[in-house]
């Protein structure tokens, strides 16, 4: 009897009825991603520790939509794996979080009603809680790319947790987050610059973060300023989020993928965007070749010149434009 790498249709909460890498066994099937790395899915069954069971299955049919599901959190999960690691491929030609080809694992339903996600280098896996009423689980696309994104950034610039470094390595993972969601172009997970929005994690329809204008949270800061190194990782990110944004769409009122945003500058000059693939490349590029562990924004902006530089030209547009957007955030002059 056959075994080995197969594809199975798995209906998520959050990303509808999708197509997932799965493995046949001797007994079913389970949420063993064959073709990128072997990436397993687990059920953490609410602990808090260890690894969990892995997804098994008698058909190669899972979840159904509801959190009530318990393969519903997995398919989302596994799915979120599955297109980060596409993209990261795809994209970035690179093989997983190390560029090795080693795959990661994810966690889901962690604990009980736990908000949150997150990402664990001594794992080396991602981890989901479910969320409010163990209802709404931390598994949308966007988080899933980011959570896996710091992961990427731990294998290369290696961004210390605090300060301002801190808070650029949290912008790497919104940043990458989103350009996972963009890449997935999965209707029922449109890519927008807002994170968390499938997830209406503050109750009333919010999204966790926006890229376009980051103070919109009530927190984040949307320039930099001396001092910014002070706030929680996930509000120094602001600026770096606003730059991506900036960067890639451009300042004023603009609707991209039916989602509508009015990015401000700091000096109220306006900046025209390269376009989200050249930002993309330009961050891809300066965290995993410029970027270092204390890199902070001051750091940041000679990072994206030199990667600039190198996929553009010293003084191109596109090059002057990056730096017109560092000082449309308040970084350089
Ligand atoms: N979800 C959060 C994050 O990935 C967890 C944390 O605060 N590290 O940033
Ligand atoms: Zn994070």
């Amino acid at each position: 009897q056959y075994q080995g790498i197969e594809t199975g249709t798995g209906t998520g909460q959050y990303n509808g009825k999708v197509t997932i890498g799965t493995t046949k066994t001797s007994k079913g099937y389970t949420l063993t991603d064959g073709s990128r790395g072997g990436h397993k899915t687990y059920d953490l069954k609410q602990r808090t520790s260890g690894t969990g069971t892995l997804f098994t299955n008698s058909t190669d049919t899972w979840g159904n939509g509801s959190n009530s599901n318990r393969q519903t959190a997995g398919v989302d999960a596994h799915y979120g794996a599955q297109e980060t690691w596409d993209y990261y491929k795809n994209v970035h030609g690179r093989t997983g979080i190390r560029g090795d080809g080693v795959a990661a694992y994810s966690r889901t339903h962690y604990g009980n009603s736990y908000v949150n996600a997150f990402w664990d280098d001594s794992c080396f896996c991602m981890t989901y809680g479910d969320g409010a009423n163990n209802a709404q689980p931390l598994t949308a696309l966007d988080v899933a790319g980011h959570e896996m994104s710091h992961g990427v950034t731990s294998a290369t610039a290696g961004l210390d947790y605090s300060d301002e470094s801190g808070g650029l390595n949290e912008a790497t993972s919104d940043i990458f987050g989103t350009s996972v969601e963009f890449y997935a172009n999965n209707p029922a997970a449109p890519g927008n610059y807002l994170i968390g929005e499938q997830i209406n994690i503050n109750g009333d329809g919010t999204p966790l973060r926006y890229m376009d204008k980051p103070s919109k949270d009530g927190s984040s800061a949307d320039y930099w300023y001396s001092g910014v190194g002070n706030l929680d990782v996930h509000y120094s990110s602001g600026p770096a989020n606003h730059f991506f944004y900036l960067l890639s769409e451009g300042s004023g009122a603009k609707t991209v993928n039916g989602f509508s945003y009015d990015s401000p500058t700091k000096d109220g000059k306006p900046v025209p965007g390269i376009g989200r693939a050249n930002a993309e490349k330009v961050w891809y590029k300066a965290l995993t070749q410029y970027m270092t562990s204390t890199t902070d924004y001051a750091g940041a902006r000679t990072a994206t010149l030199q990667a600039a530089a190198d996929l553009f030209g010293q003084g191109s547009a596109t090059y002057n434009t990056v730096a017109n957007t560092w000082a449309a955030i308040g970084v350089g002059s």
